[in-house]
């Protein structure tokens, strides 16, 4: 396959699944978004995943996806890397979020396979090969656990040969599947997606990892990334089981709800979570205040 892209190594590292900031009236608030880069920026971590499942995607219009892609191109202003989202269920709109991509300079899409209706193992790779023909960048197939439709891991192989796909975000707890991705295609640059897995990901292979909490502990996660680089997996085990004392209550208050109220602790404003997604309550911020100082303690130290 000679038109088959090399993946650029540049885009392995510890990626932020960047927030998306709501106003208290539900509004995307593009005001926030350059504080939130340059907070995120200043922690050291290789670039953003924008509009993806943390990014409250499928609770917004392309429109609005297409703004907040554009909105943190602009505040980032080529100082990271950047992989645009752009799932959809329709092709079509896959098309034109990845347009919008495109255009704004990002580095590389990404897109969940095509959801809810029971597409076919075929027609799903039709998607993929069809978003890799049609969009002059590299693509990152989002393979997050149950939500995958039909493909099976076989199929996730099979993409990983197709002539624009550099990667996969591996959001499963099969890591002996993310260590086949890797003997199937050396080269292919594939990211751990639990956060509270990151140790293991990194340890079986991964080339980086892309997460929710990397918005407020990225840093962490840096020294991680290092230290098992480095060969350091006692210390490196010592920093995924703090973090995962802050995910453990996270996950009791709502991930996505709990990671804007953690930047919230931490001074930067990310606006709140459109419903369904709760607001966190007084209590939740009592709890999350603890993660806050076991953070500030872990950095100190
Ligand atoms: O892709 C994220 N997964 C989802 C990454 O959004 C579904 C993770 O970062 C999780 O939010 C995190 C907490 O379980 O590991």
């Amino acid at each position: 396959m000679s038109d088959r892209l090399v993946p650029r190594r540049d885009l392995a590292g510890i990626f932020s699944a960047l927030v998306t900031p709501f106003a208290a009236d539900g509004a995307l608030a593009l005001d926030l978004v350059p504080a939130l880069v340059n907070r995120q920026l200043a922690q050291g971590i290789a670039g953003f995943y924008v509009g993806g499942s943390t990014g409250e995607a499928f609770l917004q219009s392309l429109d609005e996806r297409a703004a907040f892609l554009r909105a943190v191109a602009k505040a980032a202003a080529g100082r990271c890397r950047l992989i645009a989202h752009v799932g959809a269920v329709a092709t079509a709109d896959c098309l034109a979020l990845g347009r919008a991509a495109v255009e704004a300079g990002y580095d590389a899409i990404s897109a969940i396979p095509p959801f809810y209706y029971d597409f076919s193992r075929d027609e799903a790779k039709a998607h993929y090969r069809t978003l890799g023909a049609e969009l002059p960048l590299p693509l990152i197939v989002y393979n997050f656990g149950g939500r995958v439709g039909r493909l099976t891991s076989e199929d996730l192989l099979e993409l990983l040969d197709e002539p624009r796909v550099i990667g996969v975000k591996h959001t499963s707890q099969d890591l002996h599947l993310l260590e086949r991705f890797k003997r199937h295609r050396p080269e292919a640059v594939i990211y751990n997606g639990y956060d509270e897995m990151c140790l293991a990901g990194l340890a079986m292979g991964a080339d980086g990892a892309i997460g929710t909490t990397y918005n407020f502990m990225g840093d962490l996660f840096v020294r991680l990334a290092a230290a098992v680089a480095a060969g350091r997996l006692t210390e490196a085990r010592a920093l995924q089981v703090t973090a995962n004392r802050v995910i453990d209550v996270l996950i009791e208050v709502g991930v996505f709800p709990g990671t804007k109220a953690m930047l919230a602790l931490m001074g930067f404003d990310a606006g709140t979570c459109r419903p369904p997604f709760r607001a966190v309550t007084d209590a939740d911020r009592a709890k999350l205040a603890t993660c806050v100082d076991l953070l500030r303690a872990t950095a100190a130290g």
